[in-house]
């Protein structure tokens, strides 16, 4: 079975948000995924941070590839706008929707074999346009759909549920989006709901290309030892460089963060990050040193997690390609189609 609706009732006094919606608007039809998957907790962050940040449900676009985590747009946000495309090619349908109407909130989900196999190629151009979006991997290390042999993502020398060797090195979809020039770079854990939703919020703010590799252990294929890409692999050795938390422009800065270890970033629609070092020389600001800083920790085996790069100014396709301010599927036919005098001037311009 692929589809069971949710009963509509809930409690009366379920928390409302600005908008007076519940955790109820913002939730889907019901999981078929296997029982302790870490997708469905990633569901569960989305749905948190889309009622936190009082999004309504119509301005959100979610689109996904083929895989279990691209089922799971689904199980969360069934009052939004939706697409699963084919395997790997979410981005470019992705980046289609968004040129054409640019005030939606575009949320890219995916899985490690989507995005680091077979999409590679559409994850890099993405990414290197700087879609305005929110791209969500949610990273497993194997085709959990097809019964779990290994992805892109699977560490060299881990093992297989069937105790085969993974011989191939393995690709870094972080290390990758900082080099392909992301300007919001963050990992997490499936199973740290405290550090994503607030990295899900900031990304949701972010104006451009927000990328965001959680690892989600598949407790059906990837949950053994000798796999690092477990619960057990995760907890041991997750090293936080920060803490976030997430200010949207309207409301008012009321806690006292204490000085020297907080940062506070403001965005340009005036929202602020508020990041707690938890690795005091950390700087989210310096895509160089973040991409060295990956690269030692990876070499010691830890997998550094929490907001890794940000970029306070950030720029977007459509500030790239200098379009119109109005969505141009909110154009008429006279703008669109300004007729062959027009034409005319711009093939001139062009010989
Ligand atoms: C063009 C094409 N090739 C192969 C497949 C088979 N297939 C379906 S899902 C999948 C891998 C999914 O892995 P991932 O994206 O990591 O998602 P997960 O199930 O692990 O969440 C593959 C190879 C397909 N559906 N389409
Ligand atoms: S097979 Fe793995 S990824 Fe797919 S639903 Fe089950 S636990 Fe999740
Ligand atoms: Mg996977």
């Amino acid at each position: 079975m692929t589809y069971l609706t949710k009963p509509k009732f809930h409690h009366p006094e379920l928390p409302k948000n600005a908008l007076g919606y519940t955790h109820r608007d913002y939730e889907g039809s019901i999981s078929t995924l296997c029982a302790g998957c870490g997708h469905d907790s990633i569901s569960a962050a989305i749905i948190e941070a889309c009622f936190e940040l009082s999004i309504a449900p119509h301005r959100v676009a979610k689109l996904s590839g083929i895989g279990c985590s691209s089922k799971t747009p689904a199980y969360f946000l069934g009052n939004s706008h939706g697409f699963n495309s084919v395997h790997g090619r979410m981005p470019s349908v992705l980046t289609g929707a968004n040129l054409a109407n640019r005030e939606l909130i575009y949320l890219g989900v995916s899985g490690d074999g989507d995005s680091a196999s077979i999409g590679l190629g559409q994850f890099a151009h993405a990414l290197r346009r700087g879609v305005n979006m929110v791209y969500i991997v949610e990273n497993n290390g194997v085709y959990g759909l097809t019964k779990g042999q290994f992805s892109a993502t699977a560490d060299r020398g881990s093992k297989s549920k069937r105790g085969a060797i993974n011989t191939d090195g393995s690709l870094d979809l972080v290390a990758l989006a900082l080099q392909l020039g992301a300007t919001y770079v963050a990992r997490s854990f499936s199973g740290d709901k405290t550090q994503l939703v607030p990295l899900i919020k900031a990304a949701i703010e972010h104006q451009g290309a927000a990328f965001i590799d959680v690892i989600s252990p598949c407790v059906a294929f990837n949950n053994h030892a000798g796999s690092t890409k477990s619960f057990d692999h995760m907890r041991e050795h997750n090293m936080a460089v920060n803490r976030l938390d997430f200010i949207t422009g309207r409301a008012p800065i009321t806690v006292d963060y204490a000085p020297g270890s907080v940062e506070i970033v403001e965005q340009h629609d005036g929202s602020k990050l508020v990041l707690r070092k938890v690795a005091p020389h950390y700087d989210p600001h310096d895509r160089l040193k973040a991409m060295t800083y990956l690269q030692e920790s990876d070499a010691a085996g830890e997998i550094v997690t929490g907001l890794l790069y940000v970029d306070r100014e950030p720029e977007d396709l459509h500030a790239h390609l200098d379009t119109v301010a109005t969505p141009l599927n909110a154009l008429g036919e006279q703008e669109l189609c300004p007729g062959s005098a027009a034409l005319e001037k711009i093939n001139a311009g062009l010989r």
